[in-house]
């Protein structure tokens, strides 16, 4: 009788663990919290809707912040996801500096965070786990290179260029100008005769050009922007000042956003040197490996190509951005 009663009991408790069990160790949905830079480009919208899809396919849960290019809204962010004890924090650092703070708050609270897209410049590399992103300074070097052999047609011409810059303080600002400064010096025909910030914006890139035409006119040869959105500013400005932009003012400019293979099918872009924010599932996948201590590489880059206006036609339906 005791002994049934124990039987009985101990089915009992059984029963009650085979129920318990599942609900208790079920794999809870991987938490992220993701901090985005703004909506300042295509390139950006392409990057935030990977980021969100790819999420929405792997199961995760997703804290979405968007930071409207403020650093001070990025740091809030990261501070709100400490607090709400999300598994895994993930950002695109709008500038390089002045991250070290809030990064050792997220060490503290045993929380890792994946850099995206953009690098920081901090004292202590640990304070990451780990970055993915494009090696911008490959990039410019790409833009200054295309620049290079296409000047080899016409030797003996000065090459005035004005260059907009992104973000001051960015990555891909400090980064692109270095490589593109680096290569370009090789041939000292060439000349950066203006350079100054568009923030990465259409409206900043077309008032900028506006003031670099006002100052220099015709002596400018050629333009490097170093997103798509600039340019494509800018190309209303040369085309409001009465000059043809891709013919008058050769054009350079790096991403590869659908707006910028129509521009250069129309004419008006000379080259777009690939930068490709369609990294969603691979954060996901990092995001998993890294939530389950999995060893992470410390940078995984992305690849990369340049599509110069000749095969853009070609190009355009492949686009996926
Ligand atoms: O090139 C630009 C965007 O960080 C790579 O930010 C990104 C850059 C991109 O606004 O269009």
């Amino acid at each position: 009788m005791t002994c049934t009663r124990r039987t009985v009991l101990a089915a009992g408790v059984l029963a009650a663990f085979s129920i318990a069990v599942p609900t208790a160790f079920a794999a809870k949905p991987l938490v992220i919290g993701f901090s985005q830079v703004g909506a300042e480009s295509e390139w950006r919208t392409a990057n935030t809707q990977s980021i969100k899809d790819s999420a929405k396919a792997a199961g995760v849960t997703l804290k979405f912040a968007d930071a409207q290019q403020r650093q001070e809204n990025q740091i809030k962010a990261i501070r709100s996801f400490i607090a709400q004890r999300v598994d895994v924090i993930a950002f695109s650092p709008v500038v390089e500096t002045g991250w070290d703070t809030v990064l050792r708050e997220a060490q503290r609270a045993k929380i890792p965070v994946i850099l995206t897209d953009r690098a920081v410049n901090v004292s202590d590399p640990s304070l990451y786990v780990t970055f993915i992103g494009s090696d911008f300074v490959e990039e410019g070097r790409r833009a200054g290179q295309w620049l290079l052999e296409r000047v080899k047609k016409t030797p003996d011409a000065t090459v005035n260029i004005v260059e907009l810059q992104g973000t001051v303080g960015s990555a891909p600002a400090l980064d692109r100008k270095k490589g593109f400064a680096e290569v370009i010096a090789a041939n000292p025909k060439l000349k950066i005769i203006r350079s100054q910030t568009g923030d990465f914006t259409r409206a900043k890139g077309k008032e900028v050009m506006e003031a670099f035409l006002k100052a220099e006119g015709k002596k400018i040869n050629v333009l490097y922007a170093h997103n798509d959105d600039m340019a494509i500013g800018a190309i209303q400005a040369i085309e409001e000042a009465g000059l043809k932009p891709g013919k008058d003012i050769l054009i350079v400019s790096i991403d590869g956003v659908r707006g910028a293979f129509e521009a250069m099918i129309a004419g008006k872009l000379n080259v777009t040197v690939e930068c490709n924010p369609l990294f969603g599932p691979q954060l996901m996948q990092l995001a998993r490996d890294v939530a389950d201590k999995k060893p992470v590489p410390k940078r995984t880059v992305v690849k990369e190509g340049v599509f110069p206006a000749e095969v853009a036609a070609k190009e355009f339906p492949n686009r996926k951005y």
